[in-house]
């Protein structure tokens, strides 16, 4: 079977299947994966020929509403046995914290392609299996039952599988919302503000996470560049207190000044600090952060067909 064609498009990376691939991935013959096409069911591209392509991110979009469960997951480019295994929050986080403290990726892959896959909202994701598997680790590590190269492999390994599903998450649509941000001078914390980006994008936000440890002069600069409608802060760690809250305070009256909402959030932030703090909002979870982005934006849900097919195609 031919390997999916990549494609890109400005900042969108895309991976195209044919439907013969699809169908083979889920198990249904190619005659009623086509039909799901022409009804718009699954929203296809054409090639220059006019043959049905299926980017990745609208595969995985119809997988997770429909329920479909996958029977040939490595067709799609996803870890064996997805979307046939753990689907219930809490055994997925005692999974994931195992297979981050032992090392096994294909494990920690498929507990989040198996969540992602089953509907579950990714920031209730995030928070009750990714950070929630985290915390778990770093008491483990703070009461010296693992050790620090088991922290920082479990770190190297959540990264590389939440950059994977960055491909499986759309990019916001051209006219949607920009949000940006990062974490500033001496904070290394790189997963969370990574996480922060793919919330919004799952709410079909365009957002880009800077990283980590910007000072806050550059900071600035990046919002007054791109002039997004929320810029977030994560601060996991604080070096200097009083320049945070300087470096904070001055990027609030900035992103005011633009009407930018400034969104904080991270374990630091505690709420006798935020008593110094000028922002719009905090959030103590990716859910929060949810709840506040549809306060700001809500996308616009796809075309339902009307069921007549969509132009003339030509046989694959
Ligand atoms: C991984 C980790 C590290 C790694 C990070 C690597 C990386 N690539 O990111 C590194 C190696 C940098 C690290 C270093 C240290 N660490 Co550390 N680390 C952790 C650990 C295990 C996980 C943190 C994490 O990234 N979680 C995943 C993210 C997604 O979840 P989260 O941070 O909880 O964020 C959630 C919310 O806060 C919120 N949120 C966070 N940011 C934002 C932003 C926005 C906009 C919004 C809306 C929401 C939001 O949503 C998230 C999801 O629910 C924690 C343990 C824990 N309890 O979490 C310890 C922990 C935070 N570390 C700790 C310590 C002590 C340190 C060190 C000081 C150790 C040392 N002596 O060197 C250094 C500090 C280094 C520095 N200068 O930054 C302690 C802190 C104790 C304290 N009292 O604060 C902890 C709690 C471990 C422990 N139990 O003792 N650490």
């Amino acid at each position: 079977m031919p390997s999916p064609q990549i494609i890109q498009t400005g900042q969108i990376v895309q991976t195209l299947f044919t439907p013969k691939q699809v169908a083979k991935a889920i198990g249904v013959s190619e005659s009623s994966l086509k039909r799901w096409c022409d009804q718009g069911v699954i929203h296809m591209k054409k090639t220059a020929g006019g043959h049905r392509r299926l980017p990745i991110q609208e595969v995985m979009r119809f997988l997770r509403e429909s329920g479909h469960s996958i029977v040939d997951p490595a067709v799609l480019g996803l870890p064996s046995l997805s979307g046939q295994g753990e689907r219930v929050v809490a055994r997925s986080r005692l999974m994931f914290r195992d297979a981050l403290v032992s090392g096994n990726e294909e494990i920690a892959r498929r507990v989040l392609y198996d969540l992602y896959l089953s509907n579950i909202p990714l920031s209730q994701m995030i928070d009750q299996v990714f950070a929630a598997a985290f915390e778990d680790i770093g008491n483990a590590w703070e009461c010296g039952q693992i050790d620090i190269f088991e922290e920082r492999r479990g770190c190297q390994i959540a990264q590389k599988v939440l950059f994977e599903l960055t491909a499986a998450i759309p990019y916001g649509l051209p006219n949607a919302p920009l949000a940006m941000g990062g974490t500033c001078s001496g904070d290394q914390y790189t997963l969370a503000t990574i996480c922060v980006e793919h919330v919004f994008r799952s709410l079909g936000w365009r957002a880009t996470s800077l990283g980590t440890n910007i000072p806050f002069e550059s900071l600035k600069l990046a919002l007054i560049r791109s002039k997004p409608k929320i810029f977030w802060i994560s601060a996991s760690y604080i070096e200097d207190i009083d320049q945070f809250r300087e470096g904070i305070n001055s990027l609030y009256d900035l992103a005011e000044s633009m009407g930018t909402a400034l969104l904080l959030g991270g374990r630091t932030v505690d709420v006798e600090l935020r008593k110094t703090l000028r922002y719009t909002a905090f959030a103590d979870s990716m859910q929060h952060l949810e709840a506040f982005a549809k306060t700001q934006y809500v996308s616009p849900q796809p075309e339902m067909p009307t069921g007549e097919s969509q132009g003339n195609v030509e046989n694959e």
